[in-house]
């Protein structure tokens, strides 16, 4: 099992400082929202730590592990976005050594959400969208409704990810959907 001070060097060498940077403040807000919540402290921080563990792979290195897994194939089609977060899971486990599947979860929903997430789960996917680095459009009413109510940021995330997608043509992976209709769909 790693400190705290050891795991933030494992996942410094992973990643751009810039991308190390990020992963700091969501660790940060993690905490936040955590203690606010009444989530384990010590289980956001690894979650918040690692959760983009993956992101700076290359992609015929994730193809590789994707193809050579159980995940299904089928993913390959939607790009890193939506790669890092489920081969992430798999290699903090193997590279790191963290078994705790509450943390892995965290890390593999943490781009899409899922329908049945974890309180964890919860934090990591609302403290990676309000962290205080980011600074889209309505960042600052997210952080309004998370300082109330985590099911309602995990909603009005949920919505407002799907609508930037949507303007933008991207292509909606079924996961996001299935966020969309368990979280978002009155
Ligand atoms: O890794 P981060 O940049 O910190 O944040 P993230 O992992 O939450 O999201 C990465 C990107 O993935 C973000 O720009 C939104 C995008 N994304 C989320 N759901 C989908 C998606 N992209 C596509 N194409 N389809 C999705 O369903
Ligand atoms: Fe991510
Ligand atoms: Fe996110
Ligand atoms: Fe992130």
């Amino acid at each position: 099992k790693h400190t705290r001070v050891e795991l933030t060097s494992l996942v410094a060498a992973q990643m751009s400082d810039k991308r190390f940077q990020h992963v700091l403040r969501v660790e940060t807000k993690a905490l936040e929202l955590a203690e606010k919540y009444h989530v384990d402290l010590e289980k956001a921080s690894i979650a918040a730590l690692t959760h983009d563990y993956a992101k700076e792979r290359p992609d015929e290195e994730m193809i590789a592990i994707i193809m050579n897994s159980e995940i299904d194939n089928e993913i390959i089609r939607y790009g890193n976005n939506i790669w890092h977060g489920v081969v992430g899971s798999r290699l903090v486990l193997k590279e790191l050594g963290i078994s705790n599947q509450d943390i892995l979860n965290a890390i593999e929903s943490h781009t899409t959400g899922r329908s049945n997430m974890s309180e964890l789960e919860k934090v990591i996917y609302v403290a990676d969208y309000i962290e205080e680095g980011r600074n889209f459009p309505v960042v600052e009413e997210a952080r309004k409704i998370a300082e109330v109510s985590l099911d309602e940021a995990v909603a009005f995330e949920t919505k407002h990810t799907l609508l930037y997608l949507i303007n933008n043509q991207n292509k909606i992976y079924p996961k996001t959907l299935e966020t969309y209709n368990a979280w978002v769909v009155k």
